[in-house]
């Protein structure tokens, strides 16, 4: 899980016509995106839509939330210019009757994750259980670590607060906060602290993930209360087939924001740069903040005037996973893989693939007539849930 990918050139601008329009992409299957339109992009089409076409009413009310169903366009495809989920994209040759698009430019992205593959995540949402499964101190910081070399803001949540007591609650509250959290403790079989948690979601784009069992899912059913219905409609289409394991989905929030789900990983394998790792650990990064160590790529073992060696909780763990950095790095230098060596050097955040990108090379084009066929049953499901939610 959580594998950062390279980053796009941000300071770009992007100039739009006016005729264009902006979104977000909610999904992807294949050569199809799902495009939600800002809300503030739903004026212009009061004028154009007629009386019998499928989002007239929508010019008159209040705007509604359109989402189109687009193609790419051919120079897109020719750049190599990939098109995920959570990309920003502007639209063009938009058919409102239909609600069919085609993505004409997609805009730098400010993050960039390959597993799950999705852009622009504004922050990790870490789910672990209090209890059952019991929270293993050990696991969490694997999960923290690997979280934490995205560089995206982590907010860690720990559920099933009902199954401990006050106390424990407050003990492992303390424990985290010497590791340099803050966590939200919440139970969603008592509502607890769900307020609390919805506050850090909206208005931003966030990755749920963590090992199975925590309530990832009971998580996203409870925030997204219509998730059972969308389920049926995009994501039943989405998850058939070969696309399932590498699904992902923006689901919208009720109050602003948007969510993913991911499936659970109880492994994550730490195969950042040893010489990187003690950065992500904040309690470390502190250390590091405040002074040097004697020599610039210290590894915090048993060097002479090293900062950050001392007596934190989690230096153990720290030296345990540095083995594990170590040991991959190795492999990676031994295998004389020239090429990924470099690229993930090139990238300048110490992180190995184990895990191809997502690249050109693995992007698959389905046969005209399967195209054909998805696009009409895709596209009758999406227009179905249109008409049910009015
Ligand atoms: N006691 C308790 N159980 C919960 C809570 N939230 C979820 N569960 C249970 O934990 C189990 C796993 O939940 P699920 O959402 O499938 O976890 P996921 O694998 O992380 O998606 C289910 O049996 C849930 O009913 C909670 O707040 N308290
Ligand atoms: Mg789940
Ligand atoms: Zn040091």
């Amino acid at each position: 899980m959580l594998s950062r990918g390279e980053m796009g050139d941000a300071s770009e601008v992007v100039q739009t016509a006016s005729q264009d329009f902006l979104g977000i992409v909610l999904a992807v299957q294949a050569n199809y995106y799902w495009v939600r339109l800002d809300t503030s992009c739903s004026a212009p089409y009061s004028g154009q839509a007629s009386s019998e076409q499928s989002y007239s009413d929508q010019a008159s009310s209040e705007p509604k939330e359109v989402t189109l169903l687009c193609t790419r366009r051919t120079r897109l495809k020719k750049m190599g210019q990939q098109v995920a989920v959570g990309d920003r994209v502007q639209v063009e040759e938009i058919d409102w009757t239909d609600g069919r698009a085609a993505i004409s430019q997609v805009l730098p992205r400010g993050t960039e994750l390959d597993r799950p593959p999705i852009a622009n995540v504004d922050q990790i949402l870490l789910v672990f259980a209090l209890e059952e499964p019991t929270i293993d101190p050990f696991q969490l910081s694997r999960f923290l670590v690997k979280a934490e070399s995205t560089e995206i803001p982590v907010l860690l949540c720990l559920n099933k607060g009902d199954l401990i007591t006050a106390a424990a609650r407050q003990q492992w509250r303390d424990r985290l906060q010497a590791w340099g959290y803050d966590p939200v403790i919440v139970s969603l079989r008592e509502s607890m602290g769900l307020d609390l948690l919805y506050s850090h979601l909206s208005d931003r784009i966030t990755v749920v993930c963590g090992p199975s069992g925590v309530g990832k899912s009971s998580l996203t059913n409870y925030l997204i209360p219509d998730l059972a219905q969308r389920v049926n409609t995009v994501s039943g289409k989405l998850s058939r087939g070969r696309h399932t394991t590498r699904h992902v989905e923006l689901f919208q929030l009720p109050l602003g924001g948007l969510i993913a789900d991911t499936p659970g990983f109880n492994q994550p394998d730490l195969n950042c740069a040893p010489v990187d790792l003690a950065q992500y650990f904040p309690e470390a990064r502190q250390r590091l903040d405040a002074a040097s160590c004697q020599f610039s790529n210290c590894l915090h073992r048993d060097e002479p005037n090293c900062v950050v060696r001392g007596d934190w909780e989690r230096y153990e763990y720290y030296l345990t996973f540095l083995e594990e950095a170590i040991v991959y790095q190795t492999a990676i230098d031994r295998s004389g893989d020239a090429e990924s060596t470099t690229k993930a050097k090139n990238r300048g955040e110490g992180l190995v693939q184990t895990e191809p990108m997502l690249d050109r090379k693995k992007y698959r084009r389905p046969s005209r007539r399967t195209t054909k066929q998805d696009l009409r049953a895709l596209y009758r499901d999406v227009n179905e849930s249109a008409t049910d939610s009015d």
